[in-house]
């Protein structure tokens, strides 16, 4: 099997790359144009002979249209993700989150894949302030990021009912863990408070976000590319949800540092209040999460602290 996996120099994507080389014997090709987010360290120690590392653009439509022809399956995670950058400028994000995915699913419908799957986002549901969201809800994105995932989510949707593309969208919650470009909450909190350095919380620290940790994300995308079926749309989360005020005191409780480093801040224009999810129809795939909130935070400031 050959696999092209968009954004794999990025976090999720490379934490991805990894456990698809430890785990199967398919042959892996990274695409990723290597913007500030992206990282070829990332990729380092990587079996040669199963994987390569092409840095190139998804808008590249020649390139893209190449690779894709040569791939059984597609995994889309090249994006701008953060949404700070998004609210400051929106292009990028519309240019690559949209326009990329353009290309991508052009070059799908040309050839015989056997899975797209588009890594979409728990975001481009809104915020929730109770229950949790299901699959079927309305999309209600509420930052120019979320809302060119939305795009991105629709257009994938609408390539598998008008051109056959055998398109797969995961919506998971907030990752954490390994190689996460520092500007994201928790590799922020980390990085400052070992430095003695404040932790900026936006507002007063109590909205809401699910964590889950990359590797249980990266088995939930295997899940779903093996089990799920085409056409459909799989949540992806762990039910460990924390404000991000007890984010942060867990973070400066496991690095020694005082609570007196947090200082609130400014808060983010439409911040959304809470994120959650129904993940029945994943689970129902024989995926469970394993990392209970505590396990990964305490592997992932091991990282940090030792990088
Ligand atoms: P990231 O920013 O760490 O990585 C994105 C990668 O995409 C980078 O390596 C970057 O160089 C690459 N890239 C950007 N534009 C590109 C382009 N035009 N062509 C080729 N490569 C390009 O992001 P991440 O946190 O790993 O997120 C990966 C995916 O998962 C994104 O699609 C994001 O929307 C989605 N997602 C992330 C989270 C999260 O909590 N991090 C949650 C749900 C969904
Ligand atoms: O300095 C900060 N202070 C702060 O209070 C930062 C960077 C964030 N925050 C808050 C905002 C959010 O409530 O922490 C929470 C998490 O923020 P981010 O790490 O920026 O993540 P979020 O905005 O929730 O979006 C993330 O999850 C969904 C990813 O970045 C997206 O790519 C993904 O789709």
């Amino acid at each position: 099997m050959r696999l092209l996996v968009t954004g794999g120099a990025g976090f999720i994507g490379s934490n991805y790359v990894r456990h698809v080389l430890e785990t199967t014997d398919a042959e892996v090709t990274t695409l990723d144009s290597l913007t500030y987010a992206g990282s070829e360290d990332n990729l380092a120690g990587l079996d040669g002979s199963r994987h390569r590392f092409i840095e190139g653009d998804i808008r590249d439509r020649g390139l893209v249209s190449e690779l894709v022809a040569e791939a059984d399956v597609v995994v889309n995670f090249a994006a701008e993700s953060h949404v700070d950058r998004s609210i400051d400028g929106a292009d990028p994000f519309v240019s690559t989150n949209v326009g990329g995915t353009c290309a991508l699913l052009d070059a799908a419908a040309e050839t015989n894949l056997d899975r797209f799957i588009q890594i979409s986002t728990d975001e481009i549901y809104g915020e929730i302030l109770d229950g949790e969201f299901s699959e079927t809800d309305r999309l209600e994105p509420r930052n120019p990021y979320a809302a060119t995932k939305a795009g991105a989510d629709l257009l994938a949707r609408s390539y598998y009912t008008t051109h056959d593309v055998p398109v797969i969208i995961t919506r998971s919650s907030n990752n954490f863990g390994p190689r996460q470009h520092p500007e994201k909450l928790i590799p922020k909190l980390i990085q400052r408070a070992s430095a003695g350095k404040s932790l900026p919380l936006y507002g007063d620290g109590s909205n809401v976000r699910e964590w889950i940790y990359v590797d249980d994300n990266c088995r939930a995308i295997e899940a779903v590319r093996k089990r799920g079926a085409v056409g459909e749309i799989y949540n992806i989360g762990s039910g460990e949800e924390r404000t991000n005020l007890e984010v942060a005191q867990q973070v400066l409780d496991a690095v020694g540092a005082n609570d007196e480093l947090i200082e609130f801040v400014a808060d983010r224009p439409g911040h959304d209040e809470r994120y959650a999810l129904d993940c029945s129809k994943v689970e129902s795939l024989g995926w469970q999460p394993e990392w209970t909130f505590e396990e990964g935070l305490e592997r992932t400031i091991g990282y940090y602290r030792s990088d």
